[in-house]
This record gives C-alpha cells, sequence and structure tokens, in this order.
C-alpha cells in the first residue's frame, strides 16, 4: 500500500535526518511518540499541522532577510519577500488590522518591537529622533545619557503576575521590568475578577506611558473597550499582548468588546499557542506605529526567520478557514467543560469558572503546592504547569495553582465527554496525593508522597481516553 504524503514527508526527513546524526532523528520521533501518549493540557502549546512543520524544514532557513519587505539590507530576498508579505496579508485579513510585523522570533520579542514603537513613538527627546535618523553616530554623550534616562523612566500599567499577567509587561526578571518603572493591577480578592474601577484609579494615580492588557494565567475574558477608555483617560498608549487568547480571537468567538484588535494602539502575540502556528511572535497596529514596527529588525530583533514566516503564512492561511471558527468555539466549551467537571468535584478554581481556553486551579484545597501536584499529575500521564494564584503565599516558584488548557487536546478532537473524564483523572491523583516532608522532618514544599500503582493506573487510564483521538492521524512513522 502507498504510503500518503505526511508519512512520506515525515519518514523521508527522519531517514535524511538519521544518516547525519541518528540519536536526533531518534529524540525528534521519541518527542512525537511522548506527545501521542499524555494528556496534554499546558494552556499555552498546541500541535500545529503537518503543513505548517514542514513548511519550516527548507531552504529559507538559509537567508538572510534583515529589513522588510521591498527593503532588505540583504540581496536575493524575493522569495522571502513573498512568504513575508503572505503572513502580513493572512494576518491583516484574520483579525482586521491595519497593519501586521511578522517577524517576532517569539512574544518577548513581538513586545520589545511594541516597547519600541510606543517609546520611539511617544518619547520627545532631540537625541532620540537624531537615533531614528539614523544619525546614530553624531549621538554625543550627553545625548546618549539623555536618551537612556527618557527611555528608561517610562511608566508602564501592567495586570500583576501573580493575577495572571506575564513576565514581559513590566516585571524584574525580564527586561522590561528593567526598562519600565512599572506598577500593576490585580484582580478583586473575593471574585478574583479585574476590577475596572481600581484599574482606572491606578491609571490616574500613575500616568502611564504604557497601559497593557494582556495574561497568561487570567481565566477570563477583558473588556478591552473599557481598558482603552482608562488609557485614553490618562493619555496611555494602550497595547494588548493576546498571546494566550489569539486563537480565540481568530476564532470570533472574542468579539465586540473582547476583540483587541479594534480598541488597542498596538497588539502582540505569539503565534503558536491558541493560534495553532509555529513557534513565533507578530505584531498588529493601526498606520501610526506601522513605521516604528516595522523597523523591529535590526533596531530589536536579529534577523528574521523566513521558514517561520513560510510557516506563519500557512497557519493564518489554515486560521482564516471557517473550520478554525468550529476549534476556537470547542477549544473553550472544553475549558468550561472541564472546569465544570472540577467544580463537581470540589476543586478550588481561580474566578470560580472559565470563559477563555484555560482553568486556574488553587490546589491549596488538596493540602499541595502548585509544584507537589504538578509532579503528581505528570507521574500520572497529564501533563500541565504550575502557576501562581492571585496572592500565592508560596511565591513563584512553589505556587498554589496549576494551570490547564484545552487548546492541545481540542485540536486532537477530545469533546466535553472527555473532559468530564479528565477532571475525574485529575481530582483523583490530586486527591490521592499527600504533601511530602524533607529528611528533618519540616514539611516540604516540592517532595509528595502518590502510590505508584495509582500514579501508573491513571497513566493508563489517560492513555485510553486518547486512544480514539490519534494525534496526527496521517502521519505513520513506521
Ligand atoms: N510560556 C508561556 C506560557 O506558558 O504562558 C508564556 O510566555
Amino acid at each position: 500500500m502507498s504510503l500518503n504524503a505526511e508519512s512520506t514527508a515525515f519518514r523521508s526527513a527522519l531517514e535524511v535526518i538519521r544518516a547525519v546524526e541518528p540519536r536526533v532523528a531518534d529524540a525528534i520521533g521519541a518527542e512525537l511518540a511522548d506527545q501521542r501518549e499524555s494528556l496534554k493540557l499546558i494552556a499555552s502549546e498546541n500541535y500545529a499541522s503537518p503543513a505548517t512543520l514542514l513548511a519550516m524544514g527548507n531552504w529559507f532557513s538559509d537567508k538572510y532577510a534583515e529589513g522588510t519587505v521591498g527593503r532588505r539590507f540583504y540581496a536575493g530576498c524575493q522569495n522571502v519577500d513573498t512568504v513575508e508579505a503572505l503572513a502580513a496579508e493572512h494576518a491583516r485579513e484574520l483579525f482586521g488590522a491595519a497593519h501586521a510585523y511578522v517577524q517576532p522570533h517569539s512574544g518577548i520579542d513581538a513586545n520589545l518591537v511594541a516597547f519600541w514603537a510606543i517609546l520611539a513613538d511617544r518619547v520627545e527627546s532631540p537625541a532620540l529622533k537624531k537615533a531614528q535618523v539614523r544619525q546614530v553616530n553624531d549621538l554625543t554623550e550627553a545625548d546618549w545619557f539623555a536618551l537612556r534616562r527618557e527611555l528608561g523612566n517610562q511608566r508602564m500599567l501592567g495586570m500583576s503576575l501573580d493575577a495572571g499577567g506575564h513576565l514581559t509587561h513590566g516585571f524584574r526578571p525580564n527586561i522590561s521590568g528593567k526598562m519600565f518603572d512599572q506598577r500593576s493591577y490585580g484582580t478583586d480578592p473575593a471574585t478574583g475578577l479585574i476590577d475596572y474601577d481600581r484599574v482606572a484609579e491606578a491609571a490616574r494615580e500613575f500616568k502611564p506611558l504604557i497601559l497593557v492588557a494582556g495574561y497568561s494565567a487570567y481565566p477570563r475574558k477583558v473588556n478591552f473597550r473599557i481598558m482603552r477608555e482608562i488609557a485614553d483617560s490618562v493619555g496611555a498608549t494602550f497595547m494588548v499582548d493576546m498571546a494566550h487568547f489569539a486563537g480565540l480571537v481568530a476564532g470570533k468567538v472574542f468579539t465586540g468588546d473582547f476583540d483587541p484588535v479594534p480598541h488597542a494602539h498596538i497588539v502582540t502575540t505569539t503565534t503558536h499557542k491558541s493560534l495553532r502556528g509555529p513557534r513565533g511572535g507578530m505584531v498588529l497596529c493601526g498606520p501610526e506605529l506601522a513605521d516604528q514596527v516595522d523597523r523591529g529588525c535590526p533596531m530589536v530583533l536579529g534577523g528574521p526567520l523566513p521558514h517561520v514566516m513560510a510557516a506563519k503564512a500557512v497557519a493564518l492561511a489554515e486560521a482564516r478557514r471557517p473550520d478554525f471558527a468550529d476549534y476556537a468555539e470547542r477549544i473553550v466549551d472544553n475549558a468550561q467543560a472541564l472546569a465544570e467537571g472540577l467544580l463537581r468535584r470540589g476543586t478550588k478554581l481561580v474566578t470560580g469558572g472559565t470563559d477563555n481556553h484555560l482553568v486556574l486551579l488553587d490546589v491549596s484545597g488538596y493540602g499541595l503546592t502548585g509544584r507537589q501536584a504538578e509532579q503528581a499529575l505528570l507521574d500520572s500521564g497529564i501533563v500541565t504547569n504550575r502557576n501562581a494564584v492571585p496572592q500565592d503565599p508560596n511565591g513563584a516558584w512553589y505556587t498554589s495553582g496549576i494551570r490547564i488548557g484545552t487548546p492541545a487536546l481540542t485540536t486532537r478532537g477530545l469533546g466535553v465527554a472527555e473532559m468530564d473524564a479528565t477532571a475525574e483523572l485529575i481530582h483523583t491523583v490530586l486527591s490521592q496525593t499527600q504533601s511530602g516532608s524533607n529528611p528533618d522532618g519540616t514539611p516540604s514544599k516540592a517532595k509528595y508522597v502518590l502510590d505508584p500503582a495509582l500514579a501508573d493506573k491513571i497513566s493508563k487510564q489517560a492513555n485510553e481516553l486518547l486512544t480514539g483521538f490519534p494525534l496526527y492521524p496521517a502521519v505513520d512513522l513506521g
């Protein structure tokens, strides 16, 4: 029997790799096997299509293309121009944006490009003006000093990390936290929800240059119309990082006040989470910021990755198909079914549920830290990640939370019935795991006790749950 195109493509690729370094070919095959066998609930992960994956493994990888379409610092970029322009066109059409910049290598890079564009647009500085017109060599020592002081002292207001915000929104472990004078808004301690009056109050007091919305662990919608009104009331630039929920925007689950694109001055995203593309980033904006955004490379970024831009074009074309909207709806249906299944079993959820793709469990009710819960679930074939909950007493390392999300399992085809079964597996593991002790008898935040036989049984059950939903069914590596 002849093999289908996908199987032929991946088998051939592995054969070619194996001839040079068999251990790499083996690791690639093992990764597919692991992904096929595990119940992947990491909210930021997904499974890109074979077409998207294949678009990355080719000669575009060899090409330098600094600059933008039609204005490159290298010769011979006509084919890169084709794929970059296509990716940008698909992005503009999909999100209804005036301008799309598809070069960022990651979400952090996309945010750095956005920060640069906003600073360059907003900060009144003669030194900056000189730098922008490429008279960098004319800058005096005093100019440089002024430039550093002016760019480095700007204010950013973003969602606090423990409320679900992201590191790149002005927090210390990221360069944004060193560049900006940052203040954060949290969530209402009683409901776990954003309190827009408090955000407005913080904005009035702090007067940020940039108001950032977006999250990596907030299980609810954000009203971007209200956030824009708050930004306007204090003259801030409104930036939304939609990395986590870009697929829900693309699939028209988040519309009106909940679609960031018509409300924000600038929107950043990754392309590999709910959007289901290759690993990478993207910036969307109006014409006012487009010129500065397009200076992303070489101002902020290293040379663009043309093979990844080719894959972005493929994935964005896929996201424009009608079945992507159905996929996006099922992501949310599944997250809500998972949340309901957990609530029914007594699990405490931050905000009491979800209206996006993720659910944040507060595992303190099981007597566990997030770290203990994450490892116990992993032993049981359930891949999640620990995450802080609001006002987390265990901090960002051990945490009290587990973040789970449905984009990946929804891609495999699992539905609400499987979500209830998943909730049962998670609850069983967490309720059967005990917090462990250190050798001196003191309580440990990392050690835990879980019967290996139970972990094994749950792993098998998790695997059975997946058998009707093969991952990459068209790919047979033999
Ligand atoms: N690492 C991503 C996540 O898991 O949410 C965000 O940077």
